[in-house]
């Protein structure tokens, strides 16, 4: 193509170094080379990105705009050189400057705007988008700080704030030309004009700046090129007001705020914070700023809104930008003049939610209070909403009861009256989805069985899936190179033709070759723990690993209970517990989140004593990984034998860690939980390890779990928890498990952790066995590559599209 003539990329390579750093090219640092390479690979996306947004221009596109409080999107050099096609010729050309490329990539910071599996998806849909050809951007905010940096010491996780140098990011657009300004506080002053019609006026609020920045996302191939965009608050000092003095809508002076710290921080997800005004007011921001940019847009090309919702959908990511219910109905109604019964039909054909989980503590609320403070005008449309909403259901509906109207209802009743963010994303949007099959059925059954009811029609299910350029191309390229020898390189833009493999699968030395990239990969991680931890770890001994947020539901204390029962076996029985197996946990704790920092600190305690005791002779390891994140799951996914999904069931909503270490090989060790049950349907029953409780079972048990009874009846698991209990794994600091011991112990434990401790010992002795049959263990690990195919976000997308956004494809 012709974008890609490198004499240009030379020229911006060495424009960037001499005048823009003002340096010479020997003078220039690693991280000078890094932004300089970075600086002409952008220079390509903004290339593109122009004839991508003339395309869509000239059609007329249907638009979809992601919105969500998290964009994991991880490293992005290497991954836009992969998908730009230049990889290989970049790094030659640099070669010719005496730079290593590969050395580069991995200097590039990972900025963690996100907390995890909800962000992380957000980033692969984002790519599928641009593969796909689809006029679908990402709105969020500009954080400087992400989530925080996790360290380790003596054991116990410490916060350190990790700043991501957005201000100075070669890929980060600062659009200065355009910024949008938000109201926020204030009072709504209401007057009844000559035709009875109330009108209200929004007085003696502050303002709020949001300064678009652009992060351009190429899809494979580089034919297309999205942005998602973030905003930043900035002070608003040199605000002139006039601009809102136009219309008599703010008919009052605005207060000038100081702004900036409204995108300083990602919050933590951790209850401990939730109910936060400041981030109550990033929601708000970023529901604000984004529908001010995408309704300007619209105009750019619309008279009137009768088609708003054929050329926009909007999908809320979880319920944090569910106000852009309220905001879309603001607009249309205060600004536009328009009537509450089209607005209303507008704003619920464009928007759409998805959950992402069940976990009560995460499903949001806000005190009217605050609302009433922070968006005086936003709670009365809420009470609009809610009163309109309500007499629907009483005069149309028959059988509804009083109950399930409480539960409907967008305000929840009680001392501190609340608002549910859900039900107001529910009632606002046309669909409502989950991420897995499982998942979606429980939000049906479980979560809002009243608004299944009510409108069965508005629920559906979109199974998760990840990006196969970043999670299998960019990852695993000894994996990825293999791949493409034997069925050509189509299936990273269409991973459904990775069934072929299967078909290679009697070649001889084929399951051989597969052995060796995947002891690679694992000799990579080896000297990865070794430089980071100063611990040795054999490449031959099985990998299982576990890597994901900390959480009692995740159940990593499940995965310690069986490393504790193999080392008592061998301490104290001198059993001989088949191959050697190294133990990889990686993952962080939010913050206020003490029971799972206290999982952290256990691992490392029984790490310590594992892996320094003689009588084991390396047959076990215990290793965590500190600071997990994009890039270093990117080390740890490819270089995996086992992979632990071991949820209570009904718990996970789908998981996407499981579809990566699926189609990297690993076999999963897992419940009947999120999307494991799907990866189970496509690799078959024989090539996963499922094992414990299935969500009709957790039902059933939890009412009367009495966890005493499981450990009566097995002496291997009254040993284990004896030894957390003592000052075994702690001598330094004795007691210190105690509550550990109490929690597993106590009839209320939500989790059911000591139900399922036998099956999953007995599912892990097989596994141990299987691994020792090296063909058997192959031809599993390929079928798990071959038929993962379905989990790719382009499969997720292209149902999004179809089934909710009505987006279609512009290729050319
Ligand atoms: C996560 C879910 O816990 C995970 O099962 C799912 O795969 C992921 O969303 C993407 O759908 N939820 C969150 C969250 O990260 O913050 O609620």
């Amino acid at each position: 193509m012709s974008y890609f003539d490198f004499s240009n990329f030379e020229i911006s390579f060495n424009n960037y170094i001499k005048y823009f750093l003002g340096k010479q090219l020997e003078d220039a640092s690693k991280n000078d080379q890094l932004n300089a390479v970075s600086y002409a690979v952008n220079k390509y996306l903004i290339d593109i990105g122009y004839d991508t947004q003339t395309r869509y221009q000239e059609n007329d596109a249907k638009r979809l705009y992601y919105l969500s409080l998290e964009f994991l999107i991880g490293r992005l050099l290497s991954n836009n050189l992969l998908n730009l096609g230049i990889y290989n010729r970049c790094k030659r050309f640099l070669e010719k400057k005496g730079i290593d490329l590969d050395f580069l990539v991995e200097k590039e910071r990972d900025p963690a705007l996100g907390n995890g599996g909800l962000g992380r998806l957000a980033a692969c849909f984002l790519d599928s988008l641009a593969s796909l050809n689809m006029p679908g951007f990402g709105y969020g905010i500009n954080y400087d700080y992400g989530l925080f940096k996790q360290l380790i010491v003596n054991g116990y996780q410490k916060e350190k704030p990790d700043y991501w140098p957005n201000r100075r990011s070669p890929w980060l657009i600062r659009r200065t030309e355009e910024r949008y300004m938000v109201p926020i506080y204030g009072r709504v002053e209401g007057s009844v004009d000559r035709y009875g019609e109330y009108n209200p006026v929004w007085t003696n609020w502050a303002l709020l700046i949001g300064r678009p920045h652009d992060i351009l996302v190429a899809g494979f191939e580089g034919r297309t090129v999205n942005y998602l965009r973030l905003f930043t608050a900035e002070a608003s000092e040199d605000f002139d007001i006039d601009i809102f003095n136009e219309g008599d809508y703010f008919k009052a002076v605005g207060r000038k705020i100081k702004s900036e710290s409204i995108s300083k921080i990602l919050y933590p997800s951790d209850s401990k914070e939730s109910g936060k005004e400041l981030r109550l007011v990033q929601e708000y921001f970023l529901v604000a700023c984004s529908l001010k940019d995408i309704i300007r847009k619209y105009e750019m090309n619309h008279d009137t809104f009768d088609h708003f919702h054929r050329k926009v959908a909007v999908q809320l990511n979880d319920t944090h930008p569910a106000l852009a219910v309220v905001e879309l109905m603001r607009i249309l109604v205060d600004e536009k003049g328009i009537q509450w019964e089209t607005a209303w039909e507008i704003t619920q054909k464009t928007l759409g939610y998805t959950n992402h989980t069940l976990l009560p503590e995460a499903l949001e609320t806000w005190p009217v209070s605050i609302l009433e403070r922070v968006v005086p005008r936003h709670m009365q449309l809420i009470y609009e909403i809610n009163q309109r909403f309500l007499e629907y259901l009483t005069v149309h509906e028959y059988d509804v009861t009083t109950e399930s109207i409480a539960k409907m209802s967008i305000i929840q009743e009680g001392a501190v009256k609340q608002v549910r963010m859900a039900n107001l994303a529910i009632i606002g949007s046309h669909s409502v989805n989950g991420v897995a099959k499982v998942h979606s059925n429980l939000v049906k059954t479980q979560l809002v069985p009243e608004f299944y009811k009510l409108w069965p029609g508005k629920f559906s299910n979109k199974t998760n899936g990840v990006s196969p350029r970043r999670w299998i191309a960019a990852c695993n390229p000894g994996l990825a190179g293999f791949i493409t020898e034997f069925i050509g390189r189509r299936w990273i833009g269409d991973l459904s033709r990775i069934w072929e493999l299967e078909t290679y699968q009697n070649d001889p030395g084929f399951l051989d070759r597969l052995g060796d990239i995947k002891l690679a990969n694992k000799e990579a991680l080896a000297a990865l723990i070794r430089q980071k931890l100063f611990l040795s770890v054999d490449p031959h001994s099985i990998f299982d690993i576990q890597a994901k947020r900390i959480h009692e539901y995740k159940r990593q204390l499940l995965n310690v209970l069986h490393i504790i029962h193999l080392y008592l076996l061998i301490k104290e029985e001198d059993q001989d517990i088949g191959h050697p197996r190294t133990f990889i946990f990686a993952g962080k704790a939010a913050p206020g989140y003490h029971f799972a920092k206290l999982i952290i600190k256990l691992i490392h305690s029984v790490a310590n004593v594992v892996n320094k005791d003689p009588d084991i002779r390396d047959m076990i390891k215990v290793v965590f990984l500190p600071d997990y994140r994009v890039t270093l799951a990117e080390k740890i996914i490819p270089a995996a034998d086992v992979s632990e999904q071991i949820s209570t069931a009904g718990m996970e909503a789908s998981g996407t860690g499981n579809m990566k270490f699926a189609m990297n090989g690993a076999l999963t060790i897992g419940t009947l939980d999120g999307a494991n049950i799907e990866i189970a349907e496509q690799v078959g029953d024989n090539n996963i390890y499922i094992f414990g409780l299935t969500v009709a079972e957790v039902e059933a048990l939890r009412p009367s779990y009495e966890p005493k009874t499981f450990c009566d009846d097995d002496p291997d698991l009254k040993r284990v928890l004896k030894a957390i209990h003592s000052n075994r794994f702690c001598p330094d600091e004795p007691g210190i498990f105690k509550s550990v011991f109490s929690q597993l112990m106590g009839s209320r434990e939500h989790y059911l952790h000591l139900a399922d401790f036998r099956a999953y010992v007995a599912t892990q002795e097989k596994i141990g066995n299987d691994y020792m049959d090296r063909v058997k263990w192959l031809s599993m690990s390929l079928k798990n590559i071959a038929r993962t195919g379905i989990f790719s976000s382009d499969r997720a997308i292209q149902a999004y599209a179809d089934g909710i956004w009505g987006i279609d494809s512009y290729r050319e």
